[in-house]
């Protein structure tokens, strides 16, 4: 079947040989796509007569079966197709919101969804994470819909990577090398285009196993973007070189920002930290703030560069500080191009922490934040919560947010904006008194 989908062939006809003689006609060919239906049919005849078609009607109807519901329309400027797989064990209404979430990701980065698979296993595969049978299945979707890539909600071992994508000649990529793809695109500073490649290229180094066609096939990126193929193309050793390198670059400028933070803590400007999921309206709610104009997009990881703006309070100085969202499942190895943000949010002597109320998911959405503060062990900082978009609530999302303690806003309308600002002023004044954290070299 994998041969069928791959070597484009309309049939295949296997005839098994008894004593010299043909004995049984197997015919294979590919379904057109249906939502939960078969993707190949398999028939066995004992005479050549007992086909029922006539092979050249047949194959016509099928490919114009085929090419009528296959017909999608393109989304203009999308550089990659691309099928989403979520392998997992904690049921449909999680890998749902997962894949939604990874759809979102995906479009961020160019990429025009043709499908969303999502299959239930009690236990990863160590080689290939799902079944060979399912993946054949989205491999032979994929030639349907004109794929050219398939995005793993999981995060792929090298090993499951290389391995998948030798049986799927597709591009292979999982979660994490789709968010480093958008900090690609998305960082804008010196320091954070380092960091987002140090990161590809850390994420990379395993995964290089030869220069063969699964290699590019892993390493691409989305549309030739991250690493770059040429850059990739390097044997690992100067990889590994580069990767010194960028270390030393991100150790300078860690040393200068620090300098830069430790002159700021001589200066006793106390720091608020803007904190939240991604696409929560942080930076807009800066902007509201500071009356400033940083970069505000519907897209997630739009911000990727803290920046700091200064707010005048009743004649107090404070610094609000932007920072990157977080997001549920981040993995380990992007929290490296986080460097800066995390460095920032060490020295904060609060944190704002926004939440998108008209989020389906905001109880999720605050969990998770409160999640990945505790990994980096700053939940005991002291937060004020904001519940923001409310302008955006309809009855139900009213309901959904009814006992969630925190102060509703709207960045974008301006209401609630006052309330903000006073309890901003209470809490800096009862904290900005006593740091709360010593300044310390970081160290990558
Ligand atoms: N209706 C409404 N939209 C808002 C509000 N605040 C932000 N938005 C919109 O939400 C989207 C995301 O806003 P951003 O400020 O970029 O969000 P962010 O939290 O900085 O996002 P990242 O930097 O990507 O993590 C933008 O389209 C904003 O216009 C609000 O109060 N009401
Ligand atoms: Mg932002």
């Amino acid at each position: 079947m994998t041969d069928l989908a791959l070597l484009r062939l309309d049939a295949m006809m296997v005839i098994s040989v008894q004593k010299d003689l043909p004995h049984l006609f197997h015919l294979a060919y590919l379904l057109p796509p249906e939502d939960q239906g078969h993707k190949w049919r398999k028939e066995t005849f004992r005479h050549l007569r007992d086909i029922p078609y006539r092979f050249d009607q047949f194959i016509k109807e099928l490919e114009q079966e085929i090419e009528q519901k296959c017909r999608l329309q393109a989304v203009s400027g999308a550089e990659e197709r691309a099928i989403l797989v979520h392998a997992g064990t904690k049921g449909e209404e999680f890998a749902k919101r997962s894949l939604d979430e990874l759809e979102r990701l995906a479009e961020t980065s160019n990429v025009q969804v043709v499908d969303k698979v999502y299959q239930r296993i009690r236990k990863y595969n160590p080689a290939h994470l799902i079944g060979k049978g399912k993946l054949k299945e989205i491999l032979i979707s994929g030639l349907y819909l004109g794929a050219t890539m398939v995005i793993f909600d999981q995060n792929l071992t090298p090993v499951q990577a290389n391995n998948i994508a030798r049986m799927m000649d597709l591009k292979v990529i999982d979660r994490t090398q789709l968010i480093l793809d958008i900090f690609a695109r998305h960082a804008t500073t010196k320091g954070g285009k380092l960091q987002v490649e140090l990161a590809q290229l850390r994420y990379a180094l395993p995964r290089l196993v030869g220069k063969g066609t699964a290699m590019s096939r892993l390493m691409g990126g989305i549309g030739g973007k991250g690493p770059g193929e040429t850059k990739l193309e390097v044997d690992r050793r100067r990889i590994k070189q580069r990767i010194s390198s960028l270390e030393r670059s991100l150790k300078d400028l860690s040393k200068r920002r620090f300098q830069r933070r430790k002159k700021r803590k001589k200066d006793r400007v106390p720091v608020l930290s803007i904190i939240g999921y991604t696409n929560a309206g942080k930076s807009t709610l800066l902007n509201r703030l500071t009356k400033s104009s940083v970069l505000v997009a519907n897209k997630l990881f739009a911000t990727l560069d803290p920046s700091t703006r200064l707010l005048f309070l009743n004649g107090k100085k404070i610094l609000l500080s932007d920072t990157v969202g977080f997001i549920i499942n981040m993995p380990a190895d992007i929290k490296l191009a986080f460097k800066a943000t995390l460095e920032e949010l060490e020295d904060s002597c609060g944190f704002i922490h926004v939440v998108d109320a008209s989020s389906p998911f905001v109880h999720e959405e605050i969990e998770a934040t409160e999640e990945i503060l505790e990994e980096i062990g700053l939940l005991d900082v002291k937060r004020i919560v904001v519940l923001n978009k409310c302008d955006l609530l309809d009855e139900e999302g009213l309901k959904r947010i009814r006992r969630i303690p925190a102060l509703r806003v709207s960045a974008k309308t301006g209401q609630g904006i006052r309330n903000l600002l006073e309890e901003i002023e209470q809490n800096v004044t009862s904290t900005s008194s006593l740091p709360r954290i010593q300044v310390t070299e970081a160290v990558i």
